[in-house]
């Protein structure tokens, strides 16, 4: 390991008797003298900061029972699917073929929210675990993928197996058909003899038109890629992949090409697979005869090829881009200069900060979940969480025009990875390692999570009282410094990089904030194919797409009696006697009212509405509900396709802006991580959870959607950039309190002017600091370094 040490004197002077530090001096001259250079030789005086000292530990209130299972627990509840007893005739992941039965995918299930607040708010027992297993079974005489729950765990003689039906209102319960299962290595094998017999009989064709040939996945002698895409079926009864080609190498899905195979997969029976057609210049051959007629007849021909390097799309430095005057200089950073302000149990995963409280999990599907969220000491939320990171894409080629993603089908939370200090997350970040589990084994992802406090960039308030007469243009002057906590993680899902923040504000405000970077899906560039993008590279488009991402907010202000207030900012016609002259004119006004039964909504235009989650008696001081605001931030989006076949049914989570629905032990996630293969009959129909309930005074769970709608561009090369792709919505107090909560920070400055402070002989401004001491210390930064995983 080497250390690169970057020792920075920071200019800073300490205030510690406030009121007696005169910051100006007496003619008045607005110039701090903290900004008076220093000698090197009082630069050695100077201790290093506490950067990388740990956070101050806490004992959390209760255990985290939302934690996933444990690597032991793991791999007993595997040993236990695997032995005989079970009755289950699983076999071996290694030997396993598609009309095998064996487990696919083992995360957590979900402890019911009924079990835990008995638990959590008073001495009511500790919910038990359970462990969520998918077993593909395509032994049975009806092949199916199943869901099970095992528990409770850690298993004993007590430990169940049975079916995990309740979460799935698909009408199948926890089963999905084999043919509209996760499309594994295993199915992937299974189809592979019959895609090599079409590509290796069209060498000829595919070295002319493309410059490669496909033998294989793996064989050496490919020179190019297949790429699948989903759905891969409809609704179970069928089965199928697109397959696009690429040219290979680490930016490959920047390098399309202008080919693809088209299979029917339909079945266990890898004997009775089909070619379905072969695509090239826009045109459709149903047979590889076909295709081979009209390459004689020369019809094929391609305008653009893919350059053979692939530098151009690699995220490192561009010698061809020159470089920018001062640039050469480190760049600023946050540094939690005089030492770090939240505590933790790293044991149990519980957050403190600055009155904030939380609990943080971590799932295999979903990533990072936070519980039981509250702000000096009173619950806001029990549950936040992303239910799904959905993607659709569009074009006139068989892959983007058929192209939907569900992240969490992809296991978006086995996806996160080491982060780099300094660069990813501030020098002196908190990190927190994940598990993820691989059948019998775990491996620990370190780094994974990590934990800062941020100056806002911003100040929290301030403001400057009075133009008056005298030497400061004011009779006083007050700023309170912003400053939030935030929880990041980055999940890359094959080709992107989603970037997570929680965000917890020192004024009791939350804010989720979603990013996106790594490598565009794009397609094989056509001139008359603008309407799905531009050019973005010699031969390639940036297929246009949009982004949607569900979070579950399951608040509970103040307990589970809540309302959704809509308040609505209307114009209306009034007459007021005082201006007779004006007869009836035009004004704004508020109408505000309770939702009544669980509907999607809408953002309105122009932002006049407002939506607050409001416990349903609690009141302020003042006698208003007391509530949380839910502020519409960057690129409050839904799905733009309705009706898509492609995502119908099994992503109508994604289809409105918001949705409140009444909470139920029985519907724990808004999607299904089996949906995305079966859109015209989910496992899982999100439209189903509006039944008609009423949300008035009661438990209810608020879904937002988030993302982006990816109007590709040339700068998407070489990667999408975490500047523009964003999007947010932050919860804020909204008459939860009887005034602001900056009051107790001391964080702050306040300054008087003689006058103000009522002595007419003084000269000198009167300052205020609060005892807050500035450090003063030298910055050792370390060079990050990237902890390898481990393997349990
Ligand atoms: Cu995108």
């Amino acid at each position: 390991m080497h250390l690169l040490l970057i020792h920075i004197i920071l200019l800073f002077e300490a205030v510690v008797n406030a009121a007696g530090t005169p910051p100006f001096d007496h003619r008045g001259q607005a110039f701090p003298n903290f900004n008076h250079g220093r000698g090197s030789s009082k630069r050695a005086a100077y201790s290093t900061c506490s950067l990388y000292e740990p956070a101050e530990q806490v004992a959390a209130p209760k255990e985290n029972i939302w934690a996933q299972i444990s690597p032991e627990d793991n791999l007993a509840v595997w040993n236990l699917l695997h032995d005989s007893a079970s009755e289950l005739n699983l076999t071996g992941p290694d030997k396993a073929k598609v009309n095998d039965n064996y487990v696919w995918y083992i995360d957590t299930v979900p402890v019911n929210k009924s079990d835990v607040l008995p638990y959590l708010d008073g001495s009511g027992p500790r919910p038990n675990s359970w462990a969520r297993v998918i077993i593909f079974e395509g032994g049975k005489p009806e092949p199916v993928s199943q869901e099970y729950m095992i528990g409770p765990l850690p298993v004993s003689s007590e430990t169940t197996i049975q079916k995990l039906d309740y979460p799935f209102n698909g009408g199948t319960g926890g089963a999905v058909p084999f043919n509209g299962r996760f499309f594994d290595q295993k199915r992937r094998d299974a189809a592979e003899p019959l895609l090599v017999s079409v590509m290796s009989n069209i060498t000829d064709i595919t070295s002319a038109l493309l410059g490669g040939v496909f033998h294989g996945y793996d064989n050496p002698e490919s020179t190019l890629v297949a790429a699948p895409t989903t759905p891969t079926s409809f609704n179970g009864s069928q089965a199928f992949q697109v397959i696009m080609f690429r040219l290979p190498g680490p930016a490959s899905y920047l390098r399309p090409l202008d080919f693809y195979v088209l299979l029917d997969t339909t079945g266990t029976d890898a004997s009775l697979y089909k070619l379905k057609g072969l695509v090239t210049n826009t045109q459709f051959f149903p047979t590889v005869a076909d295709l081979r007629a009209a390459f004689e007849a020369g019809e094929l021909t391609e305008e653009f090829y893919q350059p053979s390097d692939y530098d151009w799309a690699l995220v490192k430095y561009n010698a061809a881009m020159g470089t920018r005057e001062l640039e050469d200089r480190f760049a600023p950073q946050n540094l939690e200069v005089g030492g770090k302000r939240y505590k933790l149990d790293s044991e149990q995963k519980y957050v403190e900060y600055l009155g904030w409280s939380f609990y943080v999990s971590h799932s295999q599907t979903l990533g990072i979940m936070l519980y039981d969220i509250r702000f000096k000491g009173e619950r806001i939320l029990y549950e936040l969480s992303m239910q799904e990171a959905a993607a659709q894409y569009g074009g006139f080629q068989p892959k983007a025009a058929s192209t939907l993603y569900h992240d969490t089908h992809f296991q978006l939370g086995a996806d996160l990875f080491p982060m780099v200090e300094g660069f990813d997350c501030p020098f002196g970040s908190t990190f927190w390692n994940v598990t993820v589990h691989n059948g019998n084994t775990s491996t620990v992802n370190p780094n994974s999570i990590c934990i800062f406090e941020l100056d806002a960039g911003f100040p929290l308030s301030r403001h400057r009282e009075g133009d008056v007469p005298n030497d400061y243009g004011f009779s006083n002057l007050g700023v309170v410094k912003g400053s939030l906590l935030t929880l990041r993680s980055i999940a890359t899902v094959g080709n992107y990089d989603y970037l997570f923040d929680y965000a917890f504000h020192v004024d009791g405000s939350l804010e989720i904030t979603v990013r996106a970077s790594g490598y565009l899906q794009s397609s094989f560039f056509f001139r008359d194919q603008g309407a799905w993008g531009p050019r973005i590279q010699e031969a390639t488009q940036g297929s246009l797409h949009d982004h949607v991402l569900t979070w579950k907010a399951d608040f509970d202000i103040l307990g589970t009696e809540n309302n959704l207030q809509v308040t609505e900012q209307k114009t209306v016609n009034t007459t007021q006697p005082w201006w007779p002259e004006l007869g009836e004119f035009e004004q704004i006004a508020l109408e505000t009212y309770n939702v009544e039964k669980e509907r999607a909504l809408s953002w309105a235009d122009n932002g006049q509405l407002m939506y607050a989650v409001n416990h349903a008696s609690a009141t302020n001081k003042w006698g208003s509900p007391r509530g949380y605001r839910i502020v519409p931030g960057k690129s409050n989006i839904r799905l733009s396709t309705l009706n898509s076949p492609f995502s119908r049914r099994n992503t109508a989570l994604s289809k409105s802006h918001l949705v409140v629905t009444r909470q139920h032990d029985t519907e724990p996630w808004g999607n299904s991580i089996q949906n995305l293969n079966m859109p015209w009959k989910p496992q899982q129909d999100f439209s189903k959870f509006l039944d008609d309930e009423s949300v008035e005074g009661t438990d209810l769970v608020m879904w937002l959607n988030l993302g982006m709608h990816h109007f590709t561009r040339s700068e998407d090369i070489p990667v999408t950039l975490y500047s523009e792709a964003v999007s947010s919505i932050m919860f804020a107090p909204q008459n939860f309190f009887d005034q602001s909560q900056d009051g107790d920070l001391k964080n702050r400055r306040w300054y008087t002017t003689p006058e103000a402070a009522g002595d007419h002989n003084a000269t000198e401004l009167v300052s205020e600091a609060y005892g807050i001491n500035l450090p003063q210390c030298n910055v050792a930064l370390q060079e990050p370094t990237i902890a390898p995983l481990v393997q349990l």
